[in-house]
């Protein structure tokens, strides 16, 4: 049973659908919300870091560094660089209240974070101002201490502060109430190392040899002749308008506004020059690629990965895992009229995302992840993505919804 959650206002199990989706508590004035912080143990203190400041943002690195989300055989922990949680951390409107910290009053130590950041979403057919939930986190020393709802409990009175009374996170334990779950799959470039440190195993039938031949990507893009570049800030536009229209297949998404398009795709590119043996800009978290139609210069197409390191824990020669993940695409071969078409995005969807892969084999990625959303079911397998044991959990907080077709609804059409 769940201490915490059975108070919150989320659905509980055995709840029946709702008729129709809408909030479980109703949003409060102002005034009416808790005005002082959830008291803490003694000998901690409340702190809202300043991440404008290199020093606390790096205080924030080093806590999730050394404390977050690790796999079930506790080999891999992710680790977000500095840049990548600047990056994340403040899109526009972003709050400072809402990078909240727990420090060792006597030292001022950094023991436990939680941050929400500002999203549009659309579940559905409607639309909510809502916060997302990432970056939970105590440290090791400080576990099972029932920490983590008084966390929750402050994080979303600094919410209801600023009207906000929606939230969506992920997680990968099981709480109260899924309204979907997605799987990781994995696509492997570096198999050698990914052998080594054991994140992948040589089936018997198998050979070292045969799997890196298997695994071979071309040296250059398909689409490199046919308009495929790196996005620009001219391309702003055009994005919003595919990711807009894109977006409608599916039952639960973030709005994005061009600034936000501007943020989540261009913002994390780094800067300077590229590294000649990776074409990685200093900092750059994000890569983002569109195809321009060599005549009409329409952009009909883009892609997106980020990079999200993991510490291999114990490991003799190698200490970090250099992961891509897939972010966010659209083409415009789902448009109105193709829209059922799922050959035909079939098709598209390999091209471009098999192109990704390539891009982040040259920029020397040891592996390409990928969920079980949006439409990737459609080309997980001709890509050689092959099945992970992770899940990942999606939780709406004070909202009820009928339950999702995954975000993916062409999963169950494959
Ligand atoms: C979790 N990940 O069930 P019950 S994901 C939510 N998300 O409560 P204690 C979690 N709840 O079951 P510990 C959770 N993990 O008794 C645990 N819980 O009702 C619940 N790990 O607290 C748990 N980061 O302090 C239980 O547990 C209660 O010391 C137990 O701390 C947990 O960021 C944690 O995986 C996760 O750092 C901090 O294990 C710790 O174990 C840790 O005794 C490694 O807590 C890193 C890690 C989680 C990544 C993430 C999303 C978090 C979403 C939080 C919920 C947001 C709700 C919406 C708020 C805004 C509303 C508005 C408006
Ligand atoms: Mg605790």
């Amino acid at each position: 049973d769940h201490k915490f959650w059975a108070t919150q206002p989320v659905p509980h199990y055995g709840d029946s659908a709702p008729e129709e989706d809408g909030y479980i508590e109703p949003s409060k004035p102002r005034e009416e919300v808790r005005q002082d912080p959830y008291p803490l143990p003694k000998d901690f203190e409340w702190s809202i870091l300043d991440i404008t400041e290199p020093v606390q943002i790096k205080e924030v690195y080093e806590l999730l560094s050394a404390n977050y989300v690790e796999d079930d055989q506790a080999a891999f922990r992710f680790q977000y660089t500095a840049e990548f949680l600047e990056w994340a951390l403040k899109p526009p409107g972003w709050h400072k209240e809402w990078h909240i910290g727990v420090r060792v009053s006597s030292n001022r130590k950094l023991v436990a974070f939680i941050s929400g950041v500002p999203i549009r979403l659309r579940v559905r057919k409607k639309d909510l101002s809502a916060v997302e939930i990432n970056y939970l986190c105590v440290h090791k020393k400080l576990r099972s201490k029932r920490l983590a709802p008084v966390l929750i409990k402050e994080i979303t009175r600094q919410c209801h502060l600023k009207g906000i009374f929606q939230a969506i996170y992920t997680a990968g334990i099981v709480i109260p109430t899924p309204i979907s779950t997605c799987r990781y799959y994995h696509r492997t470039l570096n198999v050698p190392k990914l052998v080594d440190v054991k994140f992948t195993y040589v089936p018997r039938d198998m050979t070292i040899a045969r799997m890196v031949r298997q695994s071979k990507v071309p040296s250059t893009p398909f689409l490199s002749r046919s308009g495929l570049r790196e996005m620009e800030e001219r391309d702003v536009s055009a994005v919003a308008e595919l990711y807009r229209r894109y977006m409608e297949r599916f039952d639960m998404v973030p709005l994005f506004e061009e600034e936000d398009i501007r943020h989540q795709f261009l913002s994390g590119r780094g800067t300077g020059e590229k590294e000649a043996s990776t074409g990685r800009r200093t900092g750059q978290v994000v890569w983002t690629y569109v195809v321009e139609n060599p005549e009409t210069h329409a952009i009909t197409d883009f892609f997106s990965f980020y990079t999200l390191p993991s510490t291999i824990v114990a490991h003799p020669r190698h200490s970090l895992l250099q992961a891509a993940y897939l972010y966010y695409y659209a083409s415009d071969t789902a448009s109105e009229e193709n829209a059922d078409d799922l050959g035909l995005l079939k098709r598209r969807l390999t091209e471009l995302v098999g192109d990704a892969i390539i891009l982040a084999d040259q920029a020397k990625f040891d592996v390409f992840n990928a969920l079980t959303l949006m439409d990737n079911p459609l080309f997980l397998q001709e890509l050689k993505f092959g099945s992970g044991d992770g899940l990942l959990n999606f939780y709406l907080y004070n909202w009820r919804s009928k339950a999702l077709a995954g975000m993916n609804h062409t999963e169950d059409r494959t």
